[in-house]
């Protein structure tokens, strides 16, 4: 197993976070457990994000702990026995030697004496608090409550740890971002006025599959009307000639995702209406990056994405008040009709990374700081099908997104998903040009 950073990176992040922990405390981080899919069949396995951060064990079963009961800390990692006929049926299993030898903790251990381990820990006349990460492994939890001990959020010290990349891991997302961004550059050389959604799903997964990677979250491949549902993964019907197809994909290398939306005519050629709301759009996301700026308050680039589609909303007769009618209070008027989510998110080894919350989240905002990515990826969208809100008949049926993902360093942005077209002329120029 080849873990994607040095062991001396991952003891650093360990102890970035167990050195703000008081004495007397147990950490325990399980990671993911197998999900049935059908039957016998499990849905296809990906290790939790905090085990991989800490750790990088990416197997099926393992919880990562560490304890100061003794005043130091000690690390460990419990994961499954080696068992042949297990391995004959499902592969290999590295076993709690081969931990010992080769991962970034102190001790491997047999996953089977964790519970009686952990009985030990809360027993130890020293212990205080258990730190854990909850609704992971139902094992866990339960353990955990049922003998009622003190527990608190591991979260509250990982998320912000997790926020600013390394230089290690700028450097693989920088990869993921360019893998995703030439997976969509072949969906658009596949463009045509007879294509359908799976179609242009299966270039952009067969791509990120052939590269030894894998999407990041199901792919939305939305065609006309269907772009303007935000979540839309079915995925099955055929794009009309005419149609904008809004493509929001992107892949994981070592767990890290990118996150990239395009949207374009299928047959090479923006209608004039298209091209109004593209261009607004396009205008709003290059606003909001801009607005990615060391130092400044996480909403400012939601605000910077909204002054620009309120106003090109008024513009293009799709409003008809005063920008700050359109804005309204706390930036929840009207333009919010056809502008529903958020500017961006944190990006990461969760596709909505931790630690940054959404706009409209509940949660304290970070302040923009050097080594943060988020996806920038403002959009507007008329479904023909609302009846609560006016939909012009010119703009009827049109949804665009545009996704980037941005590193934010002390010089500025840095769009990682440049190679990614996202100008008119570069998008017409290419659509139907490929294989
Ligand atoms: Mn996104």
């Amino acid at each position: 197993m080849n873990l994607p950073f040095s062991h001396q990176e991952y003891y650093d992040r360990q102890s970035s976070f167990l050195d703000q922990l008081p004495v007397g405390s147990v950490v325990i981080i399980p990671t993911n457990t197998k999900k049935c899919r059908s039957n016998d069949t499990n849905f296809p396995f990906r290790a939790n994000s905090y085990m991989l951060y800490l750790s990088g064990w990416d197997h099926p079963g393992g919880i990562w702990v560490a304890d100061n009961l003794d005043s130091t800390w000690k690390t460990s990692l419990y994961v499954r026995d080696n068992d042949t006929k297990s391995e004959i049926w499902e592969g290999r299993i590295l076993g709690p030697d081969f931990v010992s030898k080769n991962m970034p903790v102190d001790s491997g251990f047999s996953i089977n004496s964790f519970d009686e381990d952990f009985i030990q820990y809360i027993h130890n006349d020293n212990f205080n608090y258990i730190y854990s990460i909850g609704g992971v492994d139902e094992h866990i939890d339960q353990l955990i409550s049922d003998n009622n001990v003190v527990k608190l959020d591991a979260r509250n010290f990982l998320d912000k740890l997790r926020v600013n990349k390394s230089d290690n891991e700028i450097e693989i997302m920088k990869k993921s971002a360019e893998l995703a961004s030439q997976a969509h550059i072949l969906a658009m050389k596949s463009g045509n006025s007879d294509v359908s959604e799976c179609h242009l799903q299966s270039i952009i997964e067969g791509y990120f599959i052939s590269n030894h990677s894998r999407w990041a979250y199901p792919s939305i491949v939305g065609g006309g009307d269907n772009a303007t549902i935000l979540h839309y993964s079915v995925n099955q019907d055929d794009i009309k000639d005419g149609e904008l197809v809004l493509i929001d994909a992107g892949c994981e290398i070592e767990g890290y995702a990118s996150d990239i939306t395009r949207t374009w005519p299928v047959n090479g050629i923006f209608t004039d209406a298209q091209r109004e709301i593209y261009e607004l759009v396009l205008a709003a996301e290059k606003a909001a990056i801009q607005a990615c700026q060391v130092g400044a308050p996480w909403n400012s680039f939601h605000e910077a994405a909204s002054n620009v589609l309120a106003q090109g909303l008024i513009d293009l007769g799709i409003l008809d008040c005063t920008l700050n009618e359109a804005l309204g209070d706390d930036y929840n008027g009207p333009y919010r009709n056809y502008f529903m989510h958020g500017t961006g998110h944190l990006l990461g080894l969760d596709v909505h990374d931790v630690g940054g919350g959404r706009q409209g989240d509940d949660v304290p905002s970070p302040v923009f700081s050097s080594g943060m990515i988020l996806t920038v990826e403002p959009g507007l969208y008329f479904a023909s099908w609302r009846t609560d809100v006016s939909i012009p008949e010119r703009y009827s049926g049109i949804g665009v997104r545009i996704e980037d993902n941005i590193l934010i360093t002390d010089n500025g942005p840095i769009v990682l998903t440049s190679s990614c077209p996202k100008e008119i002329d570069d998008i017409e120029a290419i659509i139907g040009t490929g294989e």
